[in-house]
């Protein structure tokens, strides 16, 4: 049996098995026949199996609390901003198609991807969420993900995103200052995931 024909098999039993539980609930919520919804998850990416193997996926540490040199309490001072560092590491994380980025989030952050081919300097920073303060940017030109409003949710958290095309991405944090550093004129909150194509 072919590896295709085998997935193709275990994906049909895994629909049965979903079908019988799903059809009410999808039936009420759009009236649409159970049949066009399991039909339209029957599109075979690459990005809809399960996958293994180093490149699998990849943590990449977002922000950062400082343990020195000075020792941080934080038990005491929880959200001490001078006390983060405002880097993403390891600044180049390599999964393969279809795997995933496990973005561990330290701090007041925003974890913002960009299309392959993106440079930070392609991102327009006038153009913000308006009233947020600490600014926050909202350029959605190339924009393939944009994470929680870190307004809105507990500072420290996992934020977990699939990769379904090869290529160079540029993540970025989406909080202006961290972003960008207006007094020395760099970028400094920044990394990529670069995805590359399955060994086998
Ligand atoms: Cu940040």
């Amino acid at each position: 049996m072919s590896k295709t024909t085998r997935r193709n098999l275990l994906k049909t039993a895994g629909a049965a098995g979903a079908a019988a539980g799903l059809g009410a609930l999808i039936k009420s919520q759009t009236g649409a026949p159970v049949t066009s919804a399991l039909a339209a998850q029957e599109h075979d990416h690459d990005n809809d199996k399960p996958i293994s193997g180093p490149l699998a996926n990849a943590t990449v540490t977002f922000g950062a609390w400082q343990s020195g040199p000075a020792p941080y309490d934080r038990f005491v001072v929880p959200n001490d901003r001078t006390r983060n560092q405002h880097h993403l590491t390891p600044n180049v994380a390599t999964i393969e198609i279809g795997g995933t980025v496990n973005f561990i989030i330290a701090g007041f952050h925003n974890v913002v991807v960009y299309d392959h081919g993106t440079q930070p300097k392609d991102i327009d920073r006038t153009k913000l969420v308006a009233g947020s303060v600490p600014p926050l940017i909202d350029d959605s030109a190339g924009r393939i993900y944009r994470g929680l409003d870190p307004r809105t949710v507990g500072q420290d958290r996992v934020e977990t995103v699939q990769f379904v095309d090869t290529g160079l991405f540029l993540v970025i944090c989406g909080v202006l200052p961290h972003f960008f550093d207006a007094t020395t004129g760099e970028f400094v909150m920044f990394g990529y995931v670069k995805v590359v194509k399955k060994d086998d």
